[in-house]
């Protein structure tokens, strides 16, 4: 392979540019870890699912839909799929995309009765001539595709809404039982990198209101030559700055996944004004090498990685030391 030919293959071609570049990151460039999962937050069930269908030959899109799929079954959850916490007048209702290594991609917002909106979500991308389905439309979709209808509202969640209606007080939860919207980027055996997003969103949020994770670009973003990126924490802060995007426009651009996640929370931390000690926002990245990388805005925030070297949950570096 001549020297073109092995920077088209590896998708390093723009690390040149960089001054930035790492060590770490070049001195890698040796050896590509894969294949390899990495998700947001402490879920090392989904994960695990992610990496049968990795350790398998499988590819990466299955590998990220089907571990989104055990956290929206998980009831025990109260940010993604059945068990979602309700907006303030009691639905539950479901954003999720997705988004594969020939830059496809799938998306639902406002979904109600449909557990697995992820899958959805992959329905719209591969057997629809649209990106993105709302509401009624993507609801009516999902059981045309066969999918179940079931109530969402399990009666932890209820009981909690009913709790948060006596004081009607919003704010944004930073950290939900360390477990929050999943968004997971996977590389399988063949270095394709897929990704997939999936929450019920804020927590008591106005009805109707839409956050970062079914948007491409700001809750999740892939360019198979590059790496991918997703986000976890208020959505309104990710969509003001396209979140996503722009972690992977700093991979390509040199960064490290780690130093990347870093310079986008800064985009929002040091935006003038930014009330950021009021609320969380979190990144995860992997890059075409299988390095991952993380970073939020205040301390609690995690990620869970597995590879040959087995399957972690890592505490990620963040912002607000003080906090
Ligand atoms: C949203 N980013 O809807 C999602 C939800 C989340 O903390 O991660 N909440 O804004």
């Amino acid at each position: 392979m001549n020297r073109r030919s092995f920077i088209k293959s590896t998708g390093v071609a723009s690390l040149g540019i960089g001054l930035n570049i790492n060590k770490t990151f070049s001195n890698s460039i040796k050896q590509i870890n894969k294949p390899i999962v990495v998700a947001t937050w402490d879920v090392k069930n989904a994960t695990k699912k992610a990496w049968e269908i990795l350790s398998t030959n499988g590819n990466s899109l299955d590998a990220v839909e089907q571990g989104c799929r055990v956290e929206e079954a998980n009831e025990n959850g109260q940010s993604v799929g059945i068990g979602g916490l309700p907006d303030r007048e009691g639905n539950v209702t479901l954003d999720a995309c997705i988004m594969d290594y020939m830059g496809n991609c799938g998306s639902v917002v406002y979904l109600k009765d449909i557990k697995h909106a992820i899958s959805v979500a992959r329905l719209v991308m591969e057997k629809t001539p649209h990106v993105m389905l709302a509401g009624d439309g993507a609801k009516k979709y999902a059981l045309s595709m066969g999918f179940n209808e079931e109530n969402l509202l399990t009666e932890k969640s209820k009981k909690d809404w009913i709790e948060w209606k006596k004081e009607e007080e919003y704010k944004p939860i930073i950290n939900i039982e360390n477990h929050d919207t999943i968004g997971m980027l996977a590389m399988d055996e063949k270095q394709n990198i897929s990704g997939a997003c999936t929450t019920s969103g804020l927590a008591y949020k106005m009805q109707g209101r839409v956050g970062d994770s079914p948007i491409i670009g700001s809750g999740l973003f892939i360019d198979n030559e590059i790496g991918g990126a997703v986000a976890t924490g208020l959505g309104e802060e990710v969509i003001k700055t396209v979140g996503s995007f722009l972690v992977v426009e700093l991979m390509r651009q040199g960064y490290s996944p780690d130093d990347a996640c870093k310079i986008a929370i800064d985009r929002i931390v040091k935006k003038p004004g930014s009330n950021y000690k009021n609320f969380q926002v979190g990144y995860v990245a992997l890059n075409k090498m299988g390095q991952t990388g993380s970073y939020s805005i205040q301390k609690g925030f995690s990620i869970t990685r597995f590879d040959n070297n087995g399957n972690i949950n890592l505490d990620s570096q963040y912002y607000d030391k003080q906090g």
